[in-house]
């Protein structure tokens, strides 16, 4: 054997050598929509810092926020195929890809945000979760979003017919443009980035969103009656690609765990003061916050969604059913 394959030789065995002894650093990258100060953008840049700590330094994260890498579907695909690692995702755009997952987007599904808590925690949460595991995506930990309501800039809304005729602007996703077709409005899905020039140029009459969002976009400068219908409360996850995460030695697997978990705790504790915050600066700015004295006319509407999404998922009807009875 001459000297040069020698050589060639050890240095493949040292290679081995190395790879059988120690993982190669990580450098993962993340997508945020929300701007600085929101609670999501401040709780992944500490998943961040936690994700570097509790690993030792073999993964690291850098955070893209202001949804500068793209839209939310986009992000989404993204996530899913490992293009990005990690992603904070309103599970409205997500349930198109996962049946499962669209559970929580039926309007009125959840009680309220404690309610919406404890399904996750559940059985009905794994359920949610393997479903978006069979697209790609593992929820790592569950970030609070609040609950929607309606705005617009020209009314308050206290029955369906105030919605009668209305453009309104809705996230990605069949059960919200029928949501809003079975209130005999028009539903017009976009992108969260073009909803302020779409509201004050009266491409759309209104939208609907929580306290934080109404709020960071300037929609309530644009969009001045905001009425507490509270249709929607959505979860949103800290997500992982599935493969870059199953891939990780059990010991990584459990910090980056770890690092969400702590990461989502810290997220709901500012998303309750920033709800009460938000709430506080767009009536100070001149908000008309309407308080619905009946939402019943409302949730009565909802009841074609329900069958048309039960009818395109009947496996699905026991998971809502165990939603519908969790206390
Ligand atoms: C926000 C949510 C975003 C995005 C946005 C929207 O409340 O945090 O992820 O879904 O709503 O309406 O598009």
């Amino acid at each position: 054997m001459n000297n040069g394959k020698l050589k060639m030789l050890a240095g493949a065995a040292i290679a081995v050598a190395m790879t059988g002894t120690m993982a190669m650093a990580e450098d993962w990258r993340g997508w945020n929509i929300h701007t600085e100060g929101y609670p999501n953008t401040v709780a992944m840049d500490a998943f961040a810092d936690l994700l570097e700590e509790k690993t030792g330094g073999e993964i690291t994260l850098q955070m893209f926020h202001g949804g500068t890498l793209g839209s939310q579907p986009d992000a989404i695909e993204q996530v899913r195929l490992g293009g990005l690692e990690i992603g904070n995702f309103n599970l409205g755009p997500i349930g198109p890809i996962a049946p499962a997952a669209n559970v929580v987007s039926l309007p009125f599904i959840f009680k309220d945000v404690g309610h919406m808590f404890r399904v996750l925690d559940g059985e009905a949460g794994q359920m949610i979760a393997d479903g978006m595991e069979e697209q790609g995506i593992i929820p790592l930990a569950w970030y609070d979003a609040g609950a929607r309501s309606f705005y617009n800039g020209t009314k308050a809304i206290n029955t369906p017919a105030d919605v009668e005729g209305l453009k309104v602007r809705v996230m990605n996703n069949d059960l919200f443009t029928g949501m809003i077709a079975e209130l005999g409005g028009n539903p017009s899905p976009m992108a969260f980035a073009e909803v302020y020039q779409a509201l004050s140029t009266g491409v759309v009459d209104g939208a609907e969103n929580n306290w934080p969002s109404y709020e960071s976009t300037g929609h309530f400068e644009v969009a001045g009656f905001y009425s507490l219908s509270q249709h929607l409360i959505i979860p949103e996850c800290l997500c992982v690609n599935a493969d870059t995460f199953n891939a990780l030695s059990p010991e990584m697997q459990e910090a980056v765990t770890a690092a969400a978990q702590e990461s989502a705790a810290m997220q709901r504790d500012l998303w309750v003061e920033r709800e009460a915050s938000s709430r506080k600066a767009v009536e100070e700015a001149g908000a008309q916050i309407n308080e619905i004295a009946d939402k019943a006319p409302f949730q009565e509407a909802m009841a074609p969604v329900y069958e048309a999404y039960l009818a395109s998922n009947p496996d699905l009807r026991p998971l809502v059913e165990m939603i519908q009875a969790t206390e």
